[in-house]
């Protein structure tokens, strides 16, 4: 080979080299800042308001991100192998990623949370939003950034009703008795016992399992559960008492969240923010006269499979009751020593902030 044709061929070599390097590394180095994939805890099934929720939230996140941030959903506490009250912790330790998760869930690591399930004490959509807007949500969320965990925006798993398979539910006595499914939280075991009933804690895998097989009489949850659970496949009757509430929070390991540069932690927090918002019109549609209906369908261009979540456990076959003012105010003086004995444990300062936030 003559020098010239050598280095023509050399220079040949250097420049295909250095085009391979663009078109493999330099793509590559771009998008090796970020994991294939960030692991999404989420307590229920795909299928449950709550988990369409947390599907949008990471289709939201890929689309924002050009497909930068991938987000995969692990259903029914899979991650956690069902152990849904360690999600908060798991997640502060990084060894998941972020979460779609419930107050009720996240309480062991974050105590303020339990004031959103303190009994008979919220009650309404309108007192919860103050909540969330307020001093008594900012508390959660600044008990959140101290463990590790950055939380990004609300969701909602709704008021918890209680169905049973036995009797209706309408003044405290008829619950005696009763073996009704809650979460492994004290303060639902609590409420439970102080109404005469016969609470056992599991995990919602179990709990599913156990409506099944009718290991217990009843269990609580929000219309958002309720339905896809097909609840009315084994309970009779549901009380609509609203006696308690639990958000979502939408929430990411915060060290993991605070190396992301700041176009993509605006991108995740958009997704967080969008998504909620659809989910929270998911839980609250057929509850709030036209109000989520009416977002779902001008926002998300959504049309509800069950607008009138009411009509249609009756069109099941259930009976459902709902309580009189009256007929509230007996179970919330039922359970006043249980507000009583939470008030002191969650400090009476947040109690006051959050009874602050509901008379604004
Ligand atoms: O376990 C439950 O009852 C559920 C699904 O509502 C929660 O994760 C709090």
């Amino acid at each position: 080979m003559s020098n010239i044709k050598r280095c023509l061929f050399t220079g040949f070599v250097f420049t295909m080299a250095a085009m391979v390097l663009t078109v493999l590394i330099i793509p590559a180095g771009h998008t090796a800042d970020f994991k294939k994939e960030y692991k999404l805890q989420v307590n229920v099934g795909p299928a449950f308001y709550w988990g369409i929720g947390a599907t949008k939230f990471a289709d939201l996140a890929r689309e924002k991100t050009n497909g930068q941030i991938n987000i995969k959903p692990y259903f029914g506490s899979a991650l956690l192998k069902g152990a849904q009250l360690k999600s908060a912790q798991m997640v502060a330790k990084g060894v998941i990623d972020c979460a779609y998760e419930s107050t009720i869930n996240i309480s062991p690591v974050i105590p303020e949370a339990n004031v959103f399930h303190l009994p008979f004490f919220i009650n309404n959509f309108e007192n919860l939003d103050k909540m969330k807007a307020g001093q008594s949500g900012q508390a959660v969320f600044m008990s959140m950034e101290k463990v590790g965990l950055q939380p990004l925006a609300w969701a909602e798993n709704g008021f918890r009703q209680v169905t049973n398979s036995k009797r209706p539910i309408e003044k405290p006595e008829d619950l005696k008795g009763l073996r009704i499914r809650v979460v492994g939280n004290p303060m639902f075991m609590d409420t439970f016992r102080q109404l005469g009933a016969d609470p056992v804690n599991m995990n919602w895998g179990d709990a599913q399992t156990a409506f099944q097989q009718g290991v217990v009489d009843g269990q609580e949850n929000p219309v958002g559960v309720l339905i896809p659970v097909q609840i009315y496949q084994y309970h009779q009757y549901a009380t609509f008492w609203n006696y308690l509430v639990d958000p979502l929070v939408i929430y990411w390991n915060q060290k993991q969240w605070k190396a992301f540069p700041p176009d993509i932690q605006k991108a995740i927090q958009e997704a967080a923010l969008e998504s909620g918002r659809f989910e929270i019109a998911l839980c609250r549609a057929g509850l709030d006269g036209d109000k989520s209906i009416n977002i779902l369908k001008n926002e998300f261009n959504y049309t509800m499979e069950v607008p009138d979540p009411v009509k249609f456990m009756e069109s099941k076959g259930m009976t459902v009751s709902f309580l009189n003012e009256a007929q509230v105010k007996a179970f919330a003086d039922a359970t006043a020593p249980v507000l009583e004995k939470w008030t002191k444990e969650l400090g009476a300062d947040l109690v006051d902030k959050a009874r602050a936030d509901m008379a604004q």
